[in-house]
This record gives C-alpha cells, structure tokens and sequence, in this order.
C-alpha cells in the first residue's frame, strides 16, 4: 500500500510538471495562423501550390519565423530555405492542410529504410489537439507525429508514415482515406535520383491533408476521436523541416526551445473565411454582388 501511495504521488508530481504548456511555446513568439479553404474542392494533393492561390500571404510562415530545433546557427539560403502555408477545410471534409517549399543545394533521398526517414530530407509534424503531450497510452498515441518524403527509393513506398514506423497500430493515420501526400521537385527530375544537387539548388515541395485526432486508438479511425476543425479554435501542431546533406544537418521548427523541452508544440489558430484578406476574395465577392443584384 505505502508502495502504491509513493508511485501515485510522483505520478502526481510528474503531471504537475508538465501540467502547463509553456508560454514561449512559438519559434516566432507569436503563434501561426491556419486558414480556412474557401473551396476545398478545388484542391488537390499533387504537389503543386497552383491551387493555393486563395491563401492570405501575411499568414506563409518564412524562414525568420522558424528556429533551429538544437539552437543551431541558421542555415544560408543556398542551403536551406522554407516557406509553409498551413489550412483547414470545414466539415463534412474536416481535413488539415499543409504546402511547404524547400529550396536545398542537394536533395538526399537514398535511404531506402521506411522506419528510418530521418536519415535523409524530409518533413516532420505533427497535432496535439489536446495539449496533453505525456497523455495516451504510452505516451506516444497523442502526441503524435508524421513524415513526409519522397518514397521513390523507399523498400517500402509510402510518402506519409507514422515517424515511429514501429508503431504499427497507428499506421492507417497516415494512410487514405485518412491522409494524402505528395512531393515533387524543380527541376521534376531531382526526386528521381537518391542525391541530387546543381549550382542553383532544387526546390521540393510537400502537399497533404490529414484528418486530425482528439485521440487516436490502434483499432483505427472508427475507434478514435475526430477533431473538429473549426474557426477560432487552438491547436498545438508541429512543423519540422530537416536537411539530411552537409554542412547543415539540424532540424528547423516552429516550437520555441521552451517548448522542445517540455515536449510541448507550437500553438496554431484556425481562422475563418472572414478573418483573412484572400487575393483572389475580390473577384468572389464581385460576383457574389453581381447574383445578389440579379437575386433582387
Ligand atoms: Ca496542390
Ligand atoms: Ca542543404
Ligand atoms: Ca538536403
């Protein structure tokens, strides 16, 4: 008994310590914004950005916006170069959006080890609706995360996976009709080759949508919680680019270190239709007053 009452009070002392999310939890001090799709239909999931032409540049996250995740010197921009667009479509799709560009010198995707992606370029992130980083059943079920590559030289080609491929439970997360993914280069012809480099770089682009979780169960989808997307709503997320070529190696994240080290992520804000300047809003709201007038 005096055993049991020992292990529930430093169960009790390890909750309180990691009980409050820090409050410097964002690379960019502020937090990020994820804006809603006017028409989710319109997109697809190709790697491509021409569909996201609705999307309100004040919210791309630039590179000032992200730290390096081991407080490492940032890298040049011949090196490394990031822009992210984060999005959310409204139900009945209910889906999380994400289009992030990479200018890199080298583009390095020779390991062919799906359990491995850190090995070579790759993007890693993660939802923690909850804010509860040390909650679910092994730690690992909420504060959960994904990677993005290209799989062309994977033994086993999937573009999204559990970042813990080991935890097999969780792969159908990942996976359609829950998640899709893709990546493409400029020039096309980088992602066909395991290292690729110029004197000008290659730019590679990552596109997905994902369905976001509450909770999460090893039995699937039907068996966990949905988030529900909605606007004005927080949500922790994740958002971590790595550069697997020399001379830089380190990750580069939008969580404060504050945040790395608790295990906390950074905080987003969903916004809705009519919290953003979309450029391509003009034209919709001309036409909307053009059928208004004809509806009179
Ligand atoms: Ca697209
Ligand atoms: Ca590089
Ligand atoms: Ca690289």
């Amino acid at each position: 008994m005096r055993k049991m009452l020992l292990g529930l009070a430093i169960i009790a002392l390890a909750g309180a310590a990691f009980a409050q999310a820090p409050a410097d939890r964002n690379a960019n001090g502020v937090g990020y914004y994820v804006l809603q799709i006017p028409n989710p239909a319109s997109m697809a999931i190709d790697g491509s950005d021409a569909d996201w032409a609705w999307f309100d540049p004040t919210y791309v996250i630039t590179m000032d916006q992200f730290r390096s995740e081991q407080d490492a010197p940032m890298p040049d921009p011949a090196d490394m170069e990031i822009t992210a667009k984060l999005a959310w479509s409204a139900a009945p799709e209910n889906m999380w959006y994400v289009f992030v560009k990479v200018h890199d010198d080298t583009l390095d995707i020779e390991s062919t080890d799906v359990a491995n992606p850190w090995a070579d370029d790759c993007l890693n992130f993660g939802w923690d609706p909850t804010d509860a980083p040390r909650a679910g059943d092994d730690g690992r079920v909420n504060n959960y995360a994904y990677v993005i590559k290209s799989p062309n030289f994977l033994a086993t080609p999937e573009t999204m996976t559990n970042s813990n491929w080991g935890l097999e439970g969780m792969r159908w997360a990942a996976r359609e009709p829950n998640a899709y993914a893709a990546v493409a280069s400029d020039p096309p012809e980088a992602v066909q080759s395991p290292i690729w480099t110029s004197d000008t770089g290659v730019d590679i682009f990552y596109e997905f949508k994902a369905a976001v979780w509450d909770r999460r169960s090893v039995d699937g989808a039907a068996a966990s919680d949905r988030t529900i997307l909605e606007a004005g709503k927080f949500i922790p997320f994740l958002l971590n680019v790595e550069d697997g070529d020399g001379p830089w190696y380190f990750d580069i994240t939008i969580r404060s270190s504050a945040a790395s080290a608790a295990a906390y992520f950074a905080g987003t804000t969903l916004l809705g239709l009519s919290d953003y300047t979309s450029p391509t809003a003009v034209e919709e709201s001309t036409w909307g007053r053009i059928k208004n007038s004809f509806g009179q």
